[in-house]
């Protein structure tokens, strides 16, 4: 096996010596007062106190600062000047997170079922040990009558750790998160494909020193990952060239010297008829691309025919437009950055599009190289010391039958097939556990998903809110919110690695407890403890800080602990030998490993379908001050924006009759209709053959009484998945709607 250049990057060293401190650490006594410690860009009272945390509202995790006043309550939220994935300063929604803690319709006390197995929240209130004694007495019942592989966790969230811990202990790996196969899943297989490595989160994308930048979809501006809006506004400063590719006119698009009004789905011909310029015109890095990459005769010969020309007629983006814009990238290689995007699972044919970025990043020389992608590095911190984990005999990928081996992680998709009973695999999983993932708005086609939970003994859920997922559980277990608790360390890659810690600023309101702790009474209960062998989290984050230097007092006064890179080889040295963990041993333009498993090694373009007749293209994307699902209910953001609305081409208006601001419902090609209206917002920013709307409105409880009601929800509408065949990501932009102007009839007399 050839080792990539990363495997002989070694433990990053820690300066700092651990100050030994006692066993107890009460957040109470580890306050500091704001005196005492570097001023941010605005001044809070001096009697303010902080304590560190890093942000919940999305997994870009930017670390910062918890501010209390003289009477204990929070009042704001800031960045950690030292964290490299926010630089001190936090994005509209992880400054609005306060709100998450002071929701006044958070989950309160746990909670379990007594009346009408699924849908409804008919829960009665119940003690922590009644709670937890029946989840333990469930999924023992499960373990005994079906095996522990007939156990799947769901998870999105820092209290995964805990829940994976206990789940692996059990003896079941099937984990999942919808940040794979719902997200970035196609983008690592086609960049493991093709460099030997995937991008992991925070990419490393060196935007700040770019001199181009090509965003496909990447709507950064409205996608607020908080570290790369702030290069991108850097770079623009800089007088980077921004090339945006998307049937909006986005945020980033009002940026860009050129904007891209692409026919969806046909990005792959595009970057077809960018590779045919670059390579005809010459414009590749040639040094580049003889001394590392594989297959560059077979790619040549691939795309020859593949003209800007013939992408014309697929796109509808102009020849001149197509060769304009390829020569901005081949004249700023190799500081030119092909994005790779984030949410990737759009067409099914996805792990291919991404390949395709892959090649034209390689063609340009811009990977391990200033101004395109930096060579990442990650603290090591040791894991708790625990006992071997039980090997499982099956797991979800029985219910594969053979498909989907590319793929790195595992498929919340697949956890849940491998739950609907197949006759000819055995055993089908039997219970959930799910942490921190609204399933219902999360996976698409949810006839699927409540078919799976229909199938199921037993579903445990640990939310914060109540919502639409809680209302399938069999028990309810409400976390505290991150600013009411501790949390496993942040470990996550950057141009220079860093620890993040995050603690409690106050403690947890109502009858909340974190996830540690729930895992390691679950862990109890069923005879697993040597997998939780520290009495509290706080003695389990001191031992492992101190593993690498540090301790727990440090880092409860400092937050972030920067660490020094081993080597300076954030880029690749010139001419520097090096060997990518592919089986040549080289950037392959040609993917072996795909002809391997029998896919085409060069991405091929194929056309998708149409929507039919008085039918448009859904498609979708973020909200600045919104996160999912999870934020429409948060005081301070719903105050923002409380509704989402249908953007439409005014030439689709006129021909519908529709006005600004008028109410419509939504009716998909399956003949699903949105639960509630939408308004129509009728904007040249959007093309006339798709409509547009933000993620995570139109929620359908209402127990949470802000976000009620309010807009409509994509995912309902997204019953329909395009497969990608690689590694089974579900794409969900092959959805068509039309618009009803009143809710049908038969849907009234049934709700
Ligand atoms: N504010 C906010 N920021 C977030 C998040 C959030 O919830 N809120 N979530 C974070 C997460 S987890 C992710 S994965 C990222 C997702 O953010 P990105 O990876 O940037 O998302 P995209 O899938 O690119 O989708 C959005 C854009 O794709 C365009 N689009 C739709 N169809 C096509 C097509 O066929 N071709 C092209 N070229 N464009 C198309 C849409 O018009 C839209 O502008 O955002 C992250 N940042
Ligand atoms: N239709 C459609 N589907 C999508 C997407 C899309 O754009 N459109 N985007 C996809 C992408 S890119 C991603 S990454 C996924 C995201 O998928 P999810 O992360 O599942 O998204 P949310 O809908 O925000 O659900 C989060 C759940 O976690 C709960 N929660 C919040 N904080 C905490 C906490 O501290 N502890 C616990 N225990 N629970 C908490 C919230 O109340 C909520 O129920 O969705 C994917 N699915
Ligand atoms: S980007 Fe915003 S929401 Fe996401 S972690 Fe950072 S501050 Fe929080
Ligand atoms: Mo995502």
């Amino acid at each position: 096996m050839v080792k990539s250049r990363r495997d002989f990057i070694k433990i990053s060293a820690l300066g700092a010596t651990g100050v030994a401190v006692g066993s107890k650490y009460l957040f109470a006594e580890n306050n500091q007062k704001l005196k005492d410690t570097p001023k941010g860009p605005f001044k809070l009272p001096s009697d303010f106190t902080r304590t560190p945390t890093y942000c919940e509202v999305c997994f870009w995790k930017c670390a910062g600062w918890v501010y209390k006043n003289d009477k204990g309550e929070v009042q704001k939220i800031k960045g950690n000047d030292d964290d490299p994935n926010s630089n001190g300063r936090f994005c509209p929604r992880g400054t609005g997170g306060v709100g998450m803690y002071n929701d006044s319709d958070r989950l309160k006390t746990p909670l379990i079922r007594v009346k009408d197995k699924y849908g409804n929240q008919t829960f009665k209130e119940v003690s922590w040990d009644e709670a937890l004694d029946y989840i333990a007495k469930k999924l023992q019942g499960v373990i005994d009558r079906h095996g522990a592989e007939c156990i799947a966790l769901f998870t999105h969230g820092s209290g995964g750790k805990y829940f994976g811990n206990l789940v692996k202990a059990l003896g079941s790996h099937n984990i999942a998160a919808p940040s794979y196969a719902q997200c970035r899943g196609p983008r690592e297989v086609g960049f493991i494909a093709t460099f030997g490595d995937g991008l992991n989160s925070p990419e490393p994308t060196d935007i700040r020193d770019t001199k181009c930048l090509v965003l496909i979809g990447s709507h950064i501006g409205e996608n607020m990952h908080n570290g790369q809006v702030q290069e991108m506004s850097d770079a623009i400063d800089k007088k980077a060239t921004i090339i945006t590719v998307d049937p909006r006119y986005s945020t980033a698009a009002s940026k860009s010297k050129y904007w891209l009004p692409i026919k969806p789905s046909t990005d792959l011909a595009l970057l077809l008829s960018w590779m045919n310029v670059i390579i005809e015109e010459g414009l590749y890095d040639k040094e580049y691309v003889e001394k590392y990459t594989y297959g560059f005769d077979q790619l040549k010969e691939h795309v020859k025919n593949l003209t800007p020309e013939w992408a014309y007629g697929i796109t509808t983006i102009k020849p001149d437009i197509i060769r304009k814009t390829a020569r901005e990238m081949g004249h700023a290689s190799p500081s030119v950055i092909i994005h790779p995007g984030r949410h990737v699972t759009w067409y099914g044919d996805d792990t291919q599009r991404l390949r395709a970025v892959a090649i034209l990043n390689a063609l340009l020389g811009s990977w391990g190289r200033r101004g395109g992608f930096y060579i990442p590095d990650k603290a090591k911190v040791p894991g708790v010391p625990h006992p071997p984990y039980p090997k499982p005999t099956r797991s979800w990928r029985d219910a594969m039958q053979g498909k989907y081996e590319l793929a790195d992680l595992a498929l919340a998709n697949g956890v849940c097939d491998a739950t609907i009973p197949d006759p000819s695999l055995g055993c089908s999983i039997k219970a959930w556990i799910i942490n921190g993932t609204n399933l219902l708005t999360t996976l698409p086609e949810r006839q699927k998903t409540i078919e799976a939970i229909n199938n199921l003994e037993f579903v445990a859920v640990i939310d914060t809110m109540p919502m639409e997922i809680t209302g399938y559980a069999d028990v309810v277990l409400p976390e505290c919110t991150y600013i009411e608790r501790y949390d496993s360390l942040r470990v996550t890659q950057h141009r220079e690695p860093t620890i993040a810690l995050r603690m409690p600023a106050v403690e947890p309101k109502y009858n909340t407890k974190p996830a540690f702790w729930m895992a390691k009474e679950l862990a109890k209960r069923m005879g697993k403890s040597d997998y939780f062998p520290f009495e509290t989290i706080e003695e389990e984050l001191d031992w492992q800080l101190k593993q690498v230097g540090t301790s727990l007092e440090e880092m409860q006064r400092i937050g972030v602990k920067k660490l020094k890179r081993p080597y300076d080889d954030l880029y690749f040295k010139d001419g520097e030998d090096v060997e990518f963990n592919t089986n040549t041993g080289k950037i392959e333009l040609y993917a072996t490993s795909f002809e391997e498993y029998g896919f085409d090694p060069l991405p091929k373009y194929t056309p998708h379908p149409e929507p039919p007749e008085g039918y448009y293209r859904l498609i979708y994307g973020r909200a600045p001050m919104h996160t999912f699902s999870r934020t429409i209910n948060n005081p301070n953001l719903s105050a923002l924006k409380d509704e989402n609305y249908v953007w439409i081409n005014p030439k689709v208006a006129k021909e519908w009759g529709l006005e600004n601001g008028q109410e419509v419902y939504l009716q998909n090609q399956d003949n699903v209709v949105s639960s509630f209206p939408i308004k129509v917002r009728v904007t040249e920013r959007i093309r006339w053959d798709s409509v547009y709307m933000v993620h995570g409105f139109g929620h359908g409880d209402k127990k949470l009484t802000r976000a009620y009601g309010k807009g409509a929800s994509d995912s309902e509408l997204i019953t329909k998945v395009m497969l990608d065949p690689i590694m089974g990501g579900t794409g969900m932009r092959g959805n068509f709607v039309t618009f009803l102007t009143s809710k049908p009839v038969k849907e009234e007399a049934e709700s």
